[in-house]
């Protein structure tokens, strides 16, 4: 395989991601039925005053999502989807200084969001829907990648591989190959071994102990493990006890290489990003 080493900055639509350094990307959920802050966030304001906070604390990107992608969700309608991703997207265009990712699948809901001033697409299905491939490249935004067999709704349902490390590398090699053949260049795209989807927490550990294995398709590495059930299982922790676990993760994802961490507790996040740097930075 050609090793690709990545330029470290990432044109994201009118906005540059500074790869030299790791970025804290926030997650604001504008899904009635969002895992971990109850939907609270589903109004306009609310969602952009939330934006607002992790902007200020040091977040890089915010990854704005209307369909859950938790196990068992059920997919949503295109427009009910952009009923509740467009008016974010527009508000964080009009009023914030901070990179924004639509976390989205389809088709319509990237080409609008592109128009609206999004600067990064995050597809957890990896543009297989229909129309993605060509929808994404239009767009000309970047695209994080991310693994995942079978469909949020039936993906927790006894996942099963043969040799994980192997069958995740392949998936990519394919998706690299798609992407290539629709005209998204290799750098224009972003990695996720994609943790929590279609994965029982032996296969989450061994991906997360394994993940500078990724690192050979030369590609920027983005890393979502904020509160999820892998820290629940591993420490017998409710979602709202899971901050320590998630932030022993994200340091170890960072040094494992990874990039971009995709996070619920940007200030905390941001701090342990700064104390590595520090560390680093001391003769
Ligand atoms: C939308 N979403 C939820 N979890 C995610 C993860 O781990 N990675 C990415 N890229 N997106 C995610």
């Amino acid at each position: 395989m050609t090793v690709l080493q990545y330029p470290t900055r990432l044109p994201c639509g009118n906005r540059v991601l500074d790869l030299a350094r790791p970025q804290v990307m926030g997650i604001l959920n504008v899904t009635p039925d969002s895992f971990s802050d109850g939907g609270r966030f589903h109004l306009r304001d609310a969602a952009l005053r939330h934006a607002e906070a992790m902007v200020a604390a040091g977040a890089s990107l915010i990854d704005v999502g209307g369909e859950s992608t938790r196990p068992g969700a059920l997919p949503v309608s295109a427009e009910q989807e952009l009923q509740r991703v467009a008016p974010i997207v527009e508000a964080i265009a009009a009023e914030l200084d901070v990179i924004i990712s639509v976390d989205t699948s389809t088709p319509a809901v990237m080409l609008e969001a592109a128009r609206l001033g999004a600067g990064l697409l995050n597809d957890v299905r990896a543009l297989r829907r229909e129309g993605a491939l060509a929808a994404a490249a239009s767009t000309g935004l970047p695209v994080c990648l991310m693994h995942m067999q079978g469909e949020p709704g039936n993906m927790q349902q006894n996942p099963q591989y043969q040799d994980l490390l192997s069958e995740v590398g392949g998936f990519f090699v394919a998706r690299l190959e798609a992407c290539s053949a629709a005209g998204i260049p290799a750098e224009r795209l972003v990695l996720d071994p994609g943790f929590g989807f279609a994965k029982n927490l032996q296969h989450n550990l061994s991906l997360f102990k394994h993940l500078e294995k990724l690192h050979e398709f030369g590609l920027p590495l983005l890393v979502g493990v904020s509160r999820k059930s892998m820290i629940g299982q591993a420490l017998g922790r409710d979602v709202d006890q899971r901050l320590a676990g998630g932030l022993a993760l994200a340091a170890l994802a960072l040094t494992k290489g990874a990039k971009i961490l995709r996070v619920h507790d940007v200030l905390e996040t941001v701090d342990l990003v700064r104390m590595l740097a520090a560390v680093e930075a001391a003769e």
